[in-house]
């Protein structure tokens, strides 16, 4: 049975999680209605995978025996000034979700559970990835500036991302 603090913590973080989801959601949507279909795809991209970091934690709660309880969502923005601001956004909600991270990890070993610990190491590594695509991304877009056919061009770039479901990739 697991531990009633991390049972909680859990149930946060999925919420967390969701949130994520429904943040980039909302960011793709604002993309697509700007006509910018490579933003608004890797937002989207963004939007399953974050909904794939809710599941992970959602089974592992009931691998351990845990209940999951479903908190409700808080609203997203709907608009950004720019994609510069929306990836300055997105850094910046990603550097929030592994200080929560980092806190679950510290918790995990206050608590000594050690499943627990070991679950938090994929999410720590994946931590490092999405802030490294955001900071890639931001430099990007700093060095574009107003050129409207870098922005078109970096669009296209963004176009490409594909979405791989965590249960195919096998974790
Ligand atoms: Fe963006 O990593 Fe989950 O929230």
């Amino acid at each position: 049975m697991i531990d009633t603090e991390i049972e909680e913590e859990i149930n946060r973080q999925i919420n967390e999680e969701m949130y994520s989801a429904y943040l980039y959601l909302s960011m793709s949507a604002h993309f697509e209605s700007l006509g910018l279909k490579g933003f608004a795809n890797w937002m989207y991209v963004q939007y399953q995978e974050e909904m794939d970091h809710a599941m992970k934690f959602y089974r592992y709660l009931h691998e351990r025996g845990g209940k999951v309880r479903l908190y409700a969502l808080k609203e997203p923005p709907h608009e950004w000034k720019s994609p510069l601001h929306a990836f300055e956004e997105t850094l910046k909600h990603e550097r929030h979700i592994t200080e929560r991270i980092n806190f679950l990890v510290d918790l995990a070993e206050r608590k000594k559970d050690r499943a627990t610990f070991n679950m938090l190491q994929w999410y720590i590594d994946e931590q490092v990835e999405e802030e490294a695509n955001d900071e890639e991304i931001i430099a990007r877009l700093k060095l574009i500036g107003e050129s409207a056919q870098g922005l078109l061009m970096l669009d296209s770039e963004l176009g490409q991302r594909v979405y791989v479901p965590l249960v195919q990739e096998g974790k």
